[in-house]
């Protein structure tokens, strides 16, 4: 299994969303691994600085396949260590797993243990977001507002952790969100970090409608996405 690959920042942003039409030039090709994945929150099995692909603020405007989207204008990002991420997907006949390990300097999230990791908008809070496309067959949405899945892996701020909860005044925390959020028999595992969190995930290709065969080419996209205090 194959992909293009397109991968973009964030900070409390609108995410424009990639179709096919902004795929220029051609993506480079990276090979999704089989990969037995335990969802744990260690990311061992990984080797994401071999598999996995940077997302790197640095980069934006200089590589096409990345970009930056922000919201504030008066609170950019300010390089790597503010937000940047390394993110890696597996596959097996029964799952599509993504991980990521990001930096993230101010983290903002939600409560640990939520079913089907439910919130806000991955962009209103720190988030790893994907959206996956197939070129043989359509993978069932999450979303009524993306025709294939777009998912959030929101960090979770656990017990005695130094993340905060993200502002509540809408009880947006308590809400099951409709969109975004892990396809039904998903599991999730998130865990802080020195730098920032870690998110590691496993869905069901049954959750999607899917069969993955080896050898195709799928079409992701990956965001890391933060929100954080106004200077
Ligand atoms: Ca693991
Ligand atoms: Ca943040």
């Amino acid at each position: 299994m194959r992909m293009f690959c397109r991968t973009a920042l964030s900070i409390f942003a609108f995410i424009t969303i990639a179709f096919g039409a902004d795929f220029k030039p051609t993506p480079d090709e990276f090979l999704i691994p089989r990969l037995e994945v335990k969802v744990d929150g260690k990311l061992d099995e990984w080797s994401l600085d071999k598999t996995g692909y940077a997302i790197d603020p640095a980069q934006a405007g200089k590589d096409p396949a990345i970009s930056l989207h922000i919201s504030d204008p008066d609170n950019p990002i300010k390089g790597p260590s503010d937000l940047s991420a390394r993110v890696g997907l597996a596959w097996d006949d029964k799952h599509l797993y993504i991980a990521a390990t990001v930096t993230d300097d101010d983290l903002r999230g939600i409560k640990p243990g939520t079913a089907c990791n439910v919130g806000p908008p991955g962009w209103k809070c720190d988030s790893v977001m994907f959206q996956i496309h197939s070129f043989r067959q359509a993978m069932k949405s999450n979303s009524p507002y993306t025709p294939s899945p777009n998912i959030s892996l929101r960090y979770e701020v656990p017990a005695g952790g130094r993340g905060k909860l993200i502002d509540n005044n809408k009880n947006i925390l308590d809400r099951a969100d409709a969109y975004w959020k892990l396809p039904e028999g998903s599991t999730l595992a998130t865990r802080e970090t020195p730098k920032g969190y870690v998110v590691e995930a496993a869905i069901p290709w049954a959750a999607l409608d899917y069969r993955p065969q080896a050898g195709e080419v799928s079409a992701p996209s990956c965001w890391a996405t933060s929100t954080r205090a106004r200077p």
